[in-house]
């Protein structure tokens, strides 16, 4: 489907390393949909206790490792916690379109490991945080939205860095790398909006790189 928004949206860096691809998953937005409901149906969602308190979005993952948090820490595991079995595999059609979307902003032979999935409900966030569990900073982050929109802020190597604010739809991707790899960002909580595909959720996928030691036995 040729997709207005994606064209009224223009491609967009929002630092060096960092671009805003609007609507580059849509095509894909159906088999998408249905790897989460794979996925989920083997390793369900669920909302992990960190130090901080429970955390508002519910996650998953697939992939050679998933990421997994309690009281003690955050961390890459090679089987789920839950089930106690490995992380179901990573479905092709999304290390593609991952692969497509890293070399689409500049990152070629992008070879994701993992697939954080997360669905947030009306009122779940997600605070400024960096990601650097990877240990692998050489490859970028790529980020699906689906479903409802998030306002997303994006900041800088600080935490107190000026955020730029910016509204994901369904179907946006972000790639992350380079010089924005460790930049400081967020989702607002969730406004209740509806989506045909997803309801009132939304559901973010993030594609990473890790550094094999931290999840090889
Ligand atoms: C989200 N995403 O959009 C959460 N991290 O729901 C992230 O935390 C994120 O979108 C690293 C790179 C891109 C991201
Ligand atoms: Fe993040």
């Amino acid at each position: 489907m040729d997709d207005l928004f994606a064209r009224l949206r223009p491609r967009t860096v929002l630092a060096e390393g960092a671009v805003w691809l609007p609507g580059f998953a849509l095509p894909e937005a159906e088999t998408l949909h249905k790897a989460i409901t794979q996925v989920s149906a083997v390793t369900p969602f669920r909302h992990f206790r960190t130090r901080m308190g429970q955390m508002s979005a519910a996650m998953t993952s697939c992939g050679a490792c998933g990421w997994t948090a309690d009281p003690s820490g955050y961390r890459y595991s090679r089987t789920d916690p839950q089930t106690g079995q490995p992380w179901p595999d990573m479905p092709d059609a999304l290390r593609h379109l991952a692969r497509r979307a890293a070399a689409e902003a500049g990152y070629e032979a992008f070879d994701p490991a993992s697939c954080l999935i997360n669905r947030y409900a009306p009122g779940a966030g997600m605070g400024l945080h960096q990601d650097r569990d990877e240990e692998y900073p050489q490859a970028p982050v790529v980020s699906v939205s689906l479903g409802v929109p998030a306002r997303f802020s994006f900041g800088g190597l600080s935490r107190s860095d000026p955020k730029r604010i910016i509204e994901l739809m369904d179907g946006d991707v972000v790639v992350w790398g380079g010089a924005s790899r460790f930049a400081w960002h967020g989702v607002s909580p969730i406004r209740e909006t509806f989506h045909p595909q997803t309801g009132a959720m939304r559901y973010n996928l993030t594609f990473r790189a890790i550094n094999a030691a931290l999840f090889r036995p």
